[in-house]
């Protein structure tokens, strides 16, 4: 507040301006408003000052912090980034395999299908894994398996209880795979696999009357689950033909 009486100022002295000369009195007034100004605006001006400076400091300080976070964050990023790529390469490299192994299956079981639609049409019967061919006409042993093989498949072989269950229901007299032409008692299937579960009818083989009795017929005159009978290899039968799948 201008006090036309006087200032007092920090001495606590009070300026009389009334008895100073007219020159003397603007100057003290101006003296005294100048003061007042600067007074008034240096004390605010000054916390400003010292704020925008720390505020400055503070700024480059988390600068500095965050240019080596960055550093030391970015390679560590950048490292699983690069494994998880990895990682995610391998499982596109795996599903694509698996890809190919599902379309090989699906090629593989499409041409089963085919195999199966074109043996049934042609009247093959379907037992566990194979199908099988009964001729309707006769032939000997050797012309029977001939037979087979140009229909791609062999005489049947039979290696089970159950193999032998079902053949013996078809009620029919038939050439299988089975003979001793290479040496006699030493009965081999055609695939060159020993015999393990024979099924002869009781008292056979028996080479009949001295006869050379050499290949294997199926007898359905023998009601009984052991139904085999070695026969004369030119005597013309029936066969059977199995191919397995
Ligand atoms: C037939 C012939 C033989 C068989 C006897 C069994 C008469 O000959 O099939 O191989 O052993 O029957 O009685
Ligand atoms: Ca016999």
């Amino acid at each position: 507040m201008l006090n036309m009486k006087g200032h007092e100022d920090e001495s606590g002295m009070v300026l009389d301006i009334r008895n100073l000369s007219s020159p003397a009195r603007s100057a003290a007034l101006n003296r005294f408003t100048d003061e007042s100004v600067e007074v008034a605006t240096s004390v605010p001006g000054r916390k400003l000052h010292k704020w925008v400076a720390g505020s400055f400091c503070l700024l480059c300080i988390l600068q500095a912090a965050l240019n080596v976070s960055l550093r030391l964050a970015l390679p560590l990023q950048q490292d699983s980034m690069k494994k998880e790529l990895e990682e995610q390469k391998r499982q596109l490299d795996y599903m694509a395999s698996q890809v190919n192994v599902l379309t090989n299956e699906r090629e593989e079981l499409k041409r089963k299908l085919e195999d199966f639609a074109h043996y049934a049409q042609q009247g093959w019967l379907y037992f566990n894994g194979s199908f099988y061919y009964i001729s309707s006409i006769a032939k000997s042993w050797q012309d029977s398996r001939d037979n087979c093989s140009q229909r791609g498949a062999v005489l049947a072989i039979i290696s089970s209880r159950e193999e032998q269950e079902f053949i013996r229901q078809q009620q029919k007299v038939m050439w299988i795979g089975l003979t001793d032409r290479e040496t006699e008692g030493v009965w081999k299937w055609v695939d060159e696999t020993p015999l393990t579960a024979s099924f002869w009818y009781s008292g056979e083989p028996n080479n009949f009357k001295g006869r050379n009795e050499d290949c294997v017929v199926i007898n359905h005159y023998y009601s009984n689950e052991n139904n085999w009978n070695d026969a004369v290899c030119e005597n013309e039968y029936s066969w059977l033909c199995e191919k397995h799948m």
